[in-house]
């Protein structure tokens, strides 16, 4: 286990968020609401297999998965679309393709200092997510 991810980290930054929700064709109301949202990331890891539990007061999804075994992922709640998602260590970033519908689509964790940070792309666009691990 290169790096371990447990905690629950706390949003602080979200750069391009609109932009990322526009791609994915996500509601103009729907998106006035989420783009303000604070999210929380409640992170169980064990081993390869991983929990992700994102929360807000307005919506929460959760994947869990095993690294290096892709898996169908519907994002229900979010875009609702169907996924072929595999997640994978590159070094100690942990890298997620989701193959389905769009192009280009998967997302990015890695960690520096107390900060857990997070590229989320889909086709040319990508959304910057900076959390602060809750103590
Ligand atoms: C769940 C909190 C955000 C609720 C936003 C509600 C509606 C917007 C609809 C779609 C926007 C697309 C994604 C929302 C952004 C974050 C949610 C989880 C993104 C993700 O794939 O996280 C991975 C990696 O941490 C684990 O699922």
């Amino acid at each position: 286990m290169p790096v371990d991810f447990s905690g629950t980290w706390v949003l602080e930054s979200n750069d391009n968020f609109e932009d990322y929700m526009k791609i994915l064709n996500i509601d103009l109301v729907t998106r006035k609401v989420a783009v303000q949202l604070s999210q929380t990331k409640v992170i169980i890891q064990d081993e390869n297999k991983l929990t992700i539990k994102t929360l807000s007061t307005f919506r929460n999804y959760e994947i869990s998965l095993t690294i290096g075994e892709e898996f169908d992922e519907c994002t229900k709640g979010l875009d609702n679309r169907k996924l072929k998602t595999l997640v994978s260590w590159e070094g100690d970033t942990l890298v997620c393709t989701q193959k389905g519908e769009k192009a280009n689509r998967g997302w990015k964790h890695w960690i520096e200092g107390d900060k857990l940070h997070m590229e989320l792309y889909c086709e040319d666009v990508v959304c910057r997510q900076v959390f602060i691990r809750k103590k």
